[in-house]
Protein backbone atom coordinates (compact mmCIF):
# COMPACT_ATOMS: atom_id res chain seq x y z
CA UNK A 1 0.00 0.00 0.00
CA UNK A 2 1.42 3.30 -0.64
CA UNK A 3 1.90 5.68 1.94
CA UNK A 4 -0.43 8.49 1.64
CA UNK A 5 3.24 10.87 2.09
CA UNK A 6 3.55 8.84 -1.58
CA UNK A 7 0.53 9.57 -2.95
CA UNK A 8 0.61 13.24 -1.93
CA UNK A 9 3.88 13.21 -3.67
CA UNK A 10 3.01 11.69 -7.10
CA UNK A 11 -0.35 14.01 -7.09
CA UNK A 12 2.01 17.02 -6.07
CA UNK A 13 4.35 15.92 -8.89
CA UNK A 14 1.50 15.52 -11.64
CA UNK A 15 0.43 18.90 -10.67
CA UNK A 16 3.69 20.22 -10.89
CA UNK A 17 4.13 18.71 -14.23
CA UNK A 18 0.74 19.60 -15.67
CA UNK A 19 1.21 23.38 -14.60
CA UNK A 20 4.76 23.16 -16.01
CA UNK A 21 4.72 21.51 -19.13
CA UNK A 22 1.16 24.20 -19.86
CA UNK A 23 3.31 27.01 -19.20
CA UNK A 24 6.19 25.76 -21.02
CA UNK A 25 3.70 25.41 -23.99
CA UNK A 26 1.88 28.71 -23.39
CA UNK A 27 -1.47 26.55 -23.32
CA UNK A 28 -1.55 27.71 -19.38
CA UNK A 29 -4.65 30.03 -18.86
CA UNK A 30 -3.64 33.29 -16.34
CA UNK A 31 -5.74 34.89 -14.34
CA UNK A 32 -4.49 38.47 -13.31
CA UNK A 33 -6.74 39.78 -10.47
CA UNK A 34 -6.29 43.72 -10.29
CA UNK A 35 -5.78 45.59 -13.60
CA UNK A 36 -4.48 48.61 -12.79
CA UNK A 37 -1.39 49.83 -14.37
CA UNK A 38 0.60 46.88 -13.16
CA UNK A 39 -2.36 44.25 -13.60
CA UNK A 40 -2.75 45.93 -17.29
CA UNK A 41 1.22 46.10 -17.86
CA UNK A 42 1.26 42.45 -17.01
CA UNK A 43 -2.01 41.73 -19.32
CA UNK A 44 0.04 43.09 -22.04
CA UNK A 45 2.95 41.24 -21.89
CA UNK A 46 1.39 38.33 -21.71
CA UNK A 47 -0.52 38.32 -24.89
CA UNK A 48 1.97 39.40 -26.66
CA UNK A 49 3.47 35.98 -25.56
CA UNK A 50 0.24 34.64 -26.56
CA UNK A 51 -1.20 33.47 -23.49
CA UNK A 52 -4.94 33.31 -22.89
CA UNK A 53 -5.38 35.81 -20.21
CA UNK A 54 -8.14 36.68 -18.13
CA UNK A 55 -8.40 39.73 -16.43
CA UNK A 56 -10.38 40.95 -13.34
CA UNK A 57 -11.48 43.83 -12.00
CA UNK A 58 -14.63 45.53 -10.36
CA UNK A 59 -14.30 48.22 -12.28
CA UNK A 60 -15.18 47.61 -16.44
CA UNK A 61 -13.86 50.81 -17.66
CA UNK A 62 -9.78 49.37 -17.08
CA UNK A 63 -11.02 46.04 -18.83
CA UNK A 64 -11.60 48.36 -21.81
CA UNK A 65 -8.21 49.31 -22.72
CA UNK A 66 -7.86 45.85 -23.51
CA UNK A 67 -8.76 44.60 -27.18
CA UNK A 68 -7.00 41.55 -27.77
CA UNK A 69 -8.58 38.03 -29.06
CA UNK A 70 -6.89 35.76 -26.43
CA UNK A 71 -7.80 38.20 -23.45
CA UNK A 72 -11.21 37.60 -21.71
CA UNK A 73 -12.12 40.98 -19.63
CA UNK A 74 -14.62 40.17 -16.29
CA UNK A 75 -16.00 40.96 -13.37
CA UNK A 76 -16.66 38.20 -11.85
CA UNK A 77 -14.05 36.44 -10.10
CA UNK A 78 -15.34 32.63 -10.87
CA UNK A 79 -14.47 33.03 -14.09
CA UNK A 80 -11.01 32.76 -13.15
CA UNK A 81 -11.67 28.94 -12.46
CA UNK A 82 -10.12 27.75 -15.72
CA UNK A 83 -6.80 29.65 -15.32
CA UNK A 84 -3.98 27.26 -13.87
CA UNK A 85 -1.85 30.33 -12.82
CA UNK A 86 -3.61 33.71 -11.19
CA UNK A 87 -1.33 36.69 -10.36
CA UNK A 88 -2.54 39.31 -8.04
CA UNK A 89 -2.06 43.28 -8.95
CA UNK A 90 -4.18 44.43 -6.17
CA UNK A 91 -3.76 48.01 -4.73
CA UNK A 92 -1.46 47.31 -0.96
CA UNK A 93 -2.21 51.29 0.41
CA UNK A 94 -2.43 52.69 3.76
CA UNK A 95 -5.29 53.64 5.49
CA UNK A 96 -7.00 56.71 6.65
CA UNK A 97 -4.77 56.01 9.87
CA UNK A 98 -1.54 56.00 8.08
CA UNK A 99 -1.30 52.31 8.85
CA UNK A 100 -0.90 49.54 6.12
CA UNK A 101 -4.26 48.24 4.14
CA UNK A 102 -3.73 44.74 2.66
CA UNK A 103 -7.49 43.93 2.41
CA UNK A 104 -8.00 43.92 -1.21
CA UNK A 105 -5.06 40.94 -1.32
CA UNK A 106 -6.92 39.49 1.64
CA UNK A 107 -10.09 39.34 -0.04
CA UNK A 108 -8.84 38.65 -3.96
CA UNK A 109 -7.02 35.56 -1.84
CA UNK A 110 -10.49 34.99 -0.31
CA UNK A 111 -12.26 34.64 -3.50
CA UNK A 112 -9.61 32.59 -5.47
CA UNK A 113 -9.31 30.23 -2.72
CA UNK A 114 -12.72 29.48 -3.10
CA UNK A 115 -12.60 28.55 -6.78
CA UNK A 116 -12.76 25.27 -8.08
CA UNK A 117 -9.96 22.89 -6.48
CA UNK A 118 -7.44 22.43 -9.03
CA UNK A 119 -3.65 22.40 -9.30
CA UNK A 120 -3.32 26.42 -9.48
CA UNK A 121 -0.22 28.71 -9.41
CA UNK A 122 -0.76 31.63 -7.45
CA UNK A 123 1.49 34.93 -7.59
CA UNK A 124 1.18 37.77 -5.35
CA UNK A 125 2.20 41.00 -7.29
CA UNK A 126 1.43 43.34 -4.84
CA UNK A 127 4.06 44.70 -2.09
CA UNK A 128 3.63 43.47 0.99
CA UNK A 129 5.28 43.23 4.00
CA UNK A 130 8.33 40.48 4.37
CA UNK A 131 6.19 37.51 5.42
CA UNK A 132 2.93 38.60 4.28
CA UNK A 133 2.34 35.68 1.75
CA UNK A 134 3.59 32.99 4.16
CA UNK A 135 1.71 34.20 7.45
CA UNK A 136 -1.40 35.68 5.17
CA UNK A 137 -2.16 34.96 2.03
CA UNK A 138 -1.17 31.00 2.75
CA UNK A 139 -3.25 30.51 5.56
CA UNK A 140 -6.53 31.74 3.54
CA UNK A 141 -5.96 29.01 1.52
CA UNK A 142 -4.93 26.30 4.04
CA UNK A 143 -8.74 27.36 5.38
CA UNK A 144 -9.85 26.62 1.94
CA UNK A 145 -8.81 22.89 2.11
CA UNK A 146 -5.84 23.92 -0.27
CA UNK A 147 -2.57 21.95 0.39
CA UNK A 148 0.34 24.18 0.00
CA UNK A 149 3.22 22.56 -2.55
CA UNK A 150 0.32 20.25 -3.43
CA UNK A 151 -2.55 21.88 -5.20
CA UNK A 152 -1.53 25.22 -4.21
CA UNK A 153 1.69 26.38 -5.76
CA UNK A 154 2.58 30.13 -4.30
CA UNK A 155 5.20 32.74 -4.93
CA UNK A 156 5.90 36.71 -4.34
CA UNK A 157 6.67 38.47 -7.48
CA UNK A 158 6.98 42.40 -6.71
CA UNK A 159 5.81 44.44 -9.50
CA UNK A 160 8.58 47.22 -10.73
CA UNK A 161 5.98 49.30 -12.98
CA UNK A 162 7.35 52.67 -13.28
CA UNK A 163 4.28 53.95 -14.96
CA UNK A 164 5.18 56.32 -18.38
CA UNK A 165 8.99 55.19 -18.03
CA UNK A 166 10.03 54.23 -21.30
CA UNK A 167 13.35 53.18 -20.86
CA UNK A 168 12.32 50.97 -18.54
CA UNK A 169 9.53 48.16 -19.00
CA UNK A 170 8.11 45.00 -17.72
CA UNK A 171 10.02 43.16 -20.23
CA UNK A 172 13.70 44.78 -19.67
CA UNK A 173 13.11 45.14 -15.84
CA UNK A 174 14.46 42.23 -13.98
CA UNK A 175 11.38 40.12 -12.25
CA UNK A 176 12.49 39.12 -8.54
CA UNK A 177 10.54 35.95 -7.67
CA UNK A 178 9.84 33.78 -4.31
CA UNK A 179 7.90 30.55 -3.94
CA UNK A 180 6.77 29.04 -0.21
CA UNK A 181 8.70 25.70 -1.67
CA UNK A 182 10.73 24.92 -4.57
CA UNK A 183 8.13 24.03 -7.04
CA UNK A 184 5.98 27.01 -6.23
CA UNK A 185 9.21 29.18 -7.23
CA UNK A 186 10.23 27.17 -10.20
CA UNK A 187 6.67 27.26 -11.79
CA UNK A 188 6.67 31.50 -11.11
CA UNK A 189 9.85 31.49 -12.54
CA UNK A 190 9.28 29.75 -15.77
CA UNK A 191 6.12 31.45 -16.08
CA UNK A 192 7.97 35.21 -15.45
CA UNK A 193 11.13 33.43 -17.74
CA UNK A 194 8.70 33.84 -20.56
CA UNK A 195 7.75 37.51 -20.52
CA UNK A 196 10.64 39.18 -19.17
CA UNK A 197 14.22 39.18 -20.05
CA UNK A 198 15.78 38.19 -16.26
CA UNK A 199 13.99 36.65 -13.94
CA UNK A 200 15.94 36.31 -10.54
CA UNK A 201 14.48 33.83 -7.86
CA UNK A 202 15.27 34.04 -4.13
CA UNK A 203 15.93 31.48 -1.42
CA UNK A 204 12.65 32.42 0.32
CA UNK A 205 9.22 34.56 -0.28
CA UNK A 206 10.59 36.99 2.50
CA UNK A 207 13.76 37.85 0.79
CA UNK A 208 12.08 38.90 -2.50
CA UNK A 209 8.87 40.91 -0.51
CA UNK A 210 12.08 42.51 1.60
CA UNK A 211 13.53 43.40 -1.10
CA UNK A 212 10.62 45.65 -2.57
CA UNK A 213 10.46 47.28 0.53
CA UNK A 214 14.41 48.38 0.34
CA UNK A 215 14.26 49.86 -2.86
CA UNK A 216 11.75 52.31 -2.24
CA UNK A 217 12.20 52.76 1.35
CA UNK A 218 15.93 53.43 0.22
CA UNK A 219 13.97 56.01 -2.36
CA UNK A 220 12.10 57.61 0.50
CA UNK A 221 14.87 57.61 2.79
CA UNK A 222 17.41 59.34 0.06
CA UNK A 223 14.98 61.83 -1.33
CA UNK A 224 14.06 62.95 2.05
CA UNK A 225 17.60 63.44 3.19
CA UNK A 226 17.93 65.89 0.13
CA UNK A 227 14.78 67.61 0.94
CA UNK A 228 16.47 68.15 4.74
CA UNK A 229 19.75 69.10 3.24
CA UNK A 230 18.37 71.67 1.05
CA UNK A 231 16.90 73.39 3.99
CA UNK A 232 21.04 73.96 5.08
CA UNK A 233 22.09 74.82 1.17
CA UNK A 234 19.36 77.64 1.32
CA UNK A 235 20.63 79.18 4.26
CA UNK A 236 23.57 79.22 3.48
CA UNK A 237 23.14 80.70 0.12
CA UNK A 238 24.48 77.65 -1.80
CA UNK A 239 22.52 76.32 -4.92
CA UNK A 240 21.47 72.59 -4.01
CA UNK A 241 20.40 72.00 -7.56
CA UNK A 242 24.22 72.50 -8.76
CA UNK A 243 25.48 70.83 -5.80
CA UNK A 244 23.63 67.85 -6.55
CA UNK A 245 24.75 68.36 -10.53
CA UNK A 246 28.64 68.91 -9.34
CA UNK A 247 27.71 65.32 -6.92
CA UNK A 248 26.39 63.62 -9.96
CA UNK A 249 29.82 63.31 -11.65
CA UNK A 250 31.06 61.11 -9.72
CA UNK A 251 30.49 57.87 -11.82
CA UNK A 252 29.98 55.99 -9.03
CA UNK A 253 28.35 54.82 -5.26
CA UNK A 254 26.62 58.01 -5.76
CA UNK A 255 22.35 58.00 -7.22
CA UNK A 256 20.86 61.68 -7.40
CA UNK A 257 17.96 62.50 -5.80
CA UNK A 258 16.18 66.04 -5.93
CA UNK A 259 14.55 68.05 -3.75
CA UNK A 260 10.78 68.61 -4.24
CA UNK A 261 7.43 69.58 -2.19
CA UNK A 262 7.53 65.89 -0.78
CA UNK A 263 6.75 62.45 -2.10
CA UNK A 264 3.87 61.24 -3.60
CA UNK A 265 2.26 57.83 -5.53
CA UNK A 266 1.23 55.09 -4.02
CA UNK A 267 5.02 53.15 -3.58
CA UNK A 268 7.15 55.42 -1.89
CA UNK A 269 5.14 56.90 0.66
CA UNK A 270 3.92 54.13 1.67
CA UNK A 271 5.77 51.28 1.41
CA UNK A 272 8.34 52.51 3.95
CA UNK A 273 5.16 51.91 6.11
CA UNK A 274 4.84 48.76 6.00
CA UNK A 275 8.42 48.09 6.67
CA UNK A 276 8.12 50.10 9.80
CA UNK A 277 5.23 48.19 11.17
CA UNK A 278 6.30 45.03 10.15
CA UNK A 279 9.99 45.82 11.68
CA UNK A 280 7.85 46.91 14.94
CA UNK A 281 6.57 43.58 15.16
CA UNK A 282 10.61 42.42 16.16
CA UNK A 283 10.73 45.26 18.34
CA UNK A 284 12.99 47.00 15.89
CA UNK A 285 12.92 50.67 15.75
CA UNK A 286 14.07 51.99 12.30
CA UNK A 287 14.38 55.59 13.04
CA UNK A 288 16.03 56.70 10.26
CA UNK A 289 12.59 55.56 7.86
CA UNK A 290 10.93 56.98 10.89
CA UNK A 291 12.48 60.43 10.17
CA UNK A 292 12.02 60.06 6.33
CA UNK A 293 8.49 59.97 6.60
CA UNK A 294 8.13 62.67 9.14
CA UNK A 295 10.10 64.93 6.80
CA UNK A 296 8.33 64.04 3.73
CA UNK A 297 5.08 64.54 5.35
CA UNK A 298 6.21 68.09 6.67
CA UNK A 299 7.56 69.25 2.96
CA UNK A 300 4.42 70.89 2.23
CA UNK A 301 3.89 73.05 5.41
CA UNK A 302 7.52 74.45 4.34
CA UNK A 303 6.20 75.06 1.14
CA UNK A 304 3.39 77.18 2.73
CA UNK A 305 6.09 78.95 5.43
CA UNK A 306 8.09 79.92 2.07
CA UNK A 307 5.24 81.55 0.14
CA UNK A 308 3.95 83.50 3.33
CA UNK A 309 7.67 85.00 3.64
CA UNK A 310 7.77 85.67 0.19
CA UNK A 311 4.43 87.42 0.88
CA UNK A 312 5.25 89.26 3.69
CA UNK A 313 2.30 90.50 4.92
CA UNK A 314 1.83 92.41 1.44
CA UNK A 315 -1.72 91.21 1.09
CA UNK A 316 -3.08 92.05 4.62
CA UNK A 317 -6.65 92.54 4.74
CA UNK A 318 -7.61 90.05 2.24
CA UNK A 319 -7.01 86.03 1.08
CA UNK A 320 -3.64 86.23 -0.58
CA UNK A 321 -4.43 84.19 -3.82
CA UNK A 322 -2.36 81.20 -4.89
CA UNK A 323 -1.95 79.07 -8.17
CA UNK A 324 -0.39 75.78 -7.79
CA UNK A 325 0.82 74.45 -11.08
CA UNK A 326 0.73 70.43 -11.47
CA UNK A 327 -1.00 68.54 -8.73
CA UNK A 328 -0.53 64.85 -10.20
CA UNK A 329 2.30 63.46 -8.15
CA UNK A 330 4.64 63.53 -11.00
CA UNK A 331 5.07 64.54 -14.01
CA UNK A 332 3.61 62.67 -16.94
CA UNK A 333 0.91 61.37 -15.19
CA UNK A 334 -2.80 62.01 -13.87
CA UNK A 335 -2.41 59.64 -10.37
CA UNK A 336 -2.83 61.87 -7.88
CA UNK A 337 -2.33 59.25 -5.15
CA UNK A 338 -0.59 60.92 -1.62
CA UNK A 339 0.28 63.83 -4.05
CA UNK A 340 2.28 66.36 -2.10
CA UNK A 341 -0.13 69.18 -3.91
CA UNK A 342 -3.23 68.34 -2.62
CA UNK A 343 -1.60 68.56 0.68
CA UNK A 344 -0.22 71.51 0.10
CA UNK A 345 -4.14 73.04 -1.06
CA UNK A 346 -4.98 72.27 1.87
CA UNK A 347 -2.40 73.84 4.10
CA UNK A 348 -2.63 76.62 2.03
CA UNK A 349 -6.35 76.86 2.76
CA UNK A 350 -5.45 76.59 6.39
CA UNK A 351 -3.40 79.11 6.65
CA UNK A 352 -6.35 81.36 4.65
CA UNK A 353 -4.97 81.57 1.31
CA UNK A 354 -7.39 81.19 -1.29
CA UNK A 355 -5.90 78.64 -4.03
CA UNK A 356 -6.69 77.53 -7.67
CA UNK A 357 -4.76 74.82 -9.55
CA UNK A 358 -3.37 73.97 -13.50
CA UNK A 359 -2.92 70.89 -14.34
CA UNK A 360 -2.86 69.37 -17.88
CA UNK A 361 -3.26 66.18 -16.60
CA UNK A 362 -6.11 66.65 -13.72
CA UNK A 363 -9.24 68.61 -15.43
CA UNK A 364 -10.80 68.18 -11.78
CA UNK A 365 -10.05 67.22 -8.73
CA UNK A 366 -11.91 66.79 -4.90
CA UNK A 367 -14.46 69.66 -6.26
CA UNK A 368 -11.51 71.94 -7.87
CA UNK A 369 -11.44 72.13 -11.27
CA UNK A 370 -8.31 73.05 -13.12
CA UNK A 371 -8.09 76.48 -14.17
CA UNK A 372 -6.98 77.69 -17.72
CA UNK A 373 -3.55 79.13 -17.65
CA UNK A 374 -3.41 82.33 -19.00
CA UNK A 375 -1.89 85.81 -18.25
CA UNK A 376 -4.49 87.30 -16.80
CA UNK A 377 -5.08 83.89 -14.32
CA UNK A 378 -1.27 84.28 -13.49
CA UNK A 379 -1.61 88.27 -13.11
CA UNK A 380 -4.40 87.69 -10.34
CA UNK A 381 -2.28 85.43 -8.11
CA UNK A 382 -0.32 86.69 -5.19
CA UNK A 383 1.76 83.73 -5.23
CA UNK A 384 2.41 80.55 -7.89
CA UNK A 385 3.89 77.12 -6.46
CA UNK A 386 4.69 74.73 -9.30
CA UNK A 387 4.99 71.52 -7.41
CA UNK A 388 4.88 69.24 -9.97
CA UNK A 389 6.97 69.93 -13.24
CA UNK A 390 4.77 68.43 -16.35
CA UNK A 391 6.64 69.21 -19.49
CA UNK A 392 3.52 70.54 -21.30
CA UNK A 393 3.10 73.40 -18.89
CA UNK A 394 3.34 76.75 -20.51
CA UNK A 395 6.70 78.37 -18.17
CA UNK A 396 7.65 80.26 -21.18
CA UNK A 397 4.43 82.71 -19.10
CA UNK A 398 5.87 82.20 -15.60
CA UNK A 399 9.59 82.66 -16.21
CA UNK A 400 9.28 86.28 -16.42
CA UNK A 401 6.22 86.87 -13.61
CA UNK A 402 6.83 89.82 -11.51
CA UNK A 403 5.15 87.54 -8.75
CA UNK A 404 7.09 85.23 -6.40
CA UNK A 405 7.23 81.95 -7.63
CA UNK A 406 7.75 78.81 -6.07
CA UNK A 407 9.50 76.51 -7.96
CA UNK A 408 10.01 73.61 -6.22
CA UNK A 409 11.26 71.64 -8.61
CA UNK A 410 13.90 74.08 -10.18
CA UNK A 411 12.15 73.50 -13.86
CA UNK A 412 12.60 77.36 -14.27
CA UNK A 413 16.35 77.16 -14.26
CA UNK A 414 16.27 75.48 -17.48
CA UNK A 415 13.86 78.00 -18.93
CA UNK A 416 16.23 80.99 -19.11
CA UNK A 417 19.17 81.42 -17.23
CA UNK A 418 19.30 84.63 -18.05
CA UNK A 419 15.99 85.80 -15.28
CA UNK A 420 18.36 84.70 -12.57
CA UNK A 421 19.30 87.95 -10.86
CA UNK A 422 22.80 88.42 -9.18
CA UNK A 423 21.96 86.61 -6.21
CA UNK A 424 20.56 83.98 -8.19
CA UNK A 425 17.40 84.75 -7.42
CA UNK A 426 14.39 84.12 -9.88
CA UNK A 427 13.02 87.77 -10.95
N1 LIG B 1 10.61 62.49 -6.12
C1 LIG B 1 11.35 63.52 -5.59
N2 LIG B 1 12.69 63.55 -5.80
C2 LIG B 1 13.32 62.57 -6.52
C3 LIG B 1 12.55 61.52 -7.05
C4 LIG B 1 11.19 61.50 -6.85
O1 LIG B 1 10.82 64.42 -4.93
O2 LIG B 1 14.54 62.64 -6.68
C5 LIG B 1 9.19 62.43 -5.85
C6 LIG B 1 8.33 62.46 -7.10
O3 LIG B 1 8.00 63.76 -7.46
C7 LIG B 1 7.10 61.67 -6.66
C8 LIG B 1 7.66 60.67 -5.66
O4 LIG B 1 8.92 61.19 -5.24
O5 LIG B 1 6.20 62.50 -5.98
C9 LIG B 1 7.85 59.26 -6.22
O6 LIG B 1 8.58 59.43 -7.40
P1 LIG B 1 9.18 58.13 -8.18
O7 LIG B 1 9.98 58.61 -9.32
O8 LIG B 1 9.84 57.26 -7.19
O9 LIG B 1 7.88 57.51 -8.82
P2 LIG B 1 7.04 56.25 -8.47
O10 LIG B 1 6.26 56.41 -7.22
O11 LIG B 1 6.31 55.95 -9.71
O12 LIG B 1 8.13 55.14 -8.19
C10 LIG B 1 8.33 54.12 -9.11
C11 LIG B 1 8.77 52.99 -8.25
N3 LIG B 1 8.76 51.80 -9.02
C12 LIG B 1 8.26 50.71 -8.46
O13 LIG B 1 7.86 50.66 -7.30
C13 LIG B 1 8.17 49.52 -9.31
C14 LIG B 1 10.16 53.25 -7.70
O14 LIG B 1 10.67 52.04 -7.11
C15 LIG B 1 11.11 53.68 -8.78
O15 LIG B 1 12.35 54.02 -8.15
C16 LIG B 1 10.55 54.92 -9.45
O16 LIG B 1 9.31 54.53 -10.05
C17 LIG B 1 11.49 55.42 -10.52
O17 LIG B 1 12.71 55.30 -10.30
O18 LIG B 1 10.99 56.00 -11.49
Amino acid sequence: MRSNTTLENNFTNSAYTNILSKIKNRKVRVGVVGVGYVGQALVEALLAERFETVGFDLNESKLASINHPLFSPTTSVTNLSKCEVICICVPTPVDEDRRPDISDLEKASFDIARLEKKERLVVVESTVSPGTLRKKVLPIFEKALWKGGNNLFLAISPERIDPGNKSFTLKNTPKIVGGIDERSTRLAVELYSAIVEKVVPTTTPEIAEFSKMLENTYRLVNISLINQIKGYADAAGIDIWEAIEAASTKPFAFMAHYPGPGVGGHCIPVDPVYLLEEAKNYGINLGMVEEAVRINEEQPKKVISEAKKKLNGHTAGRAPKMLLLGIAYKPGTADTRESPAIKIIHEAEKEGFEVSYFDPYVPKLNGYNSRFLTRELLEEQDVVVIATHHANIPYELIVNLDKPVIDTRNILRSYHQSVLNPNGEYT
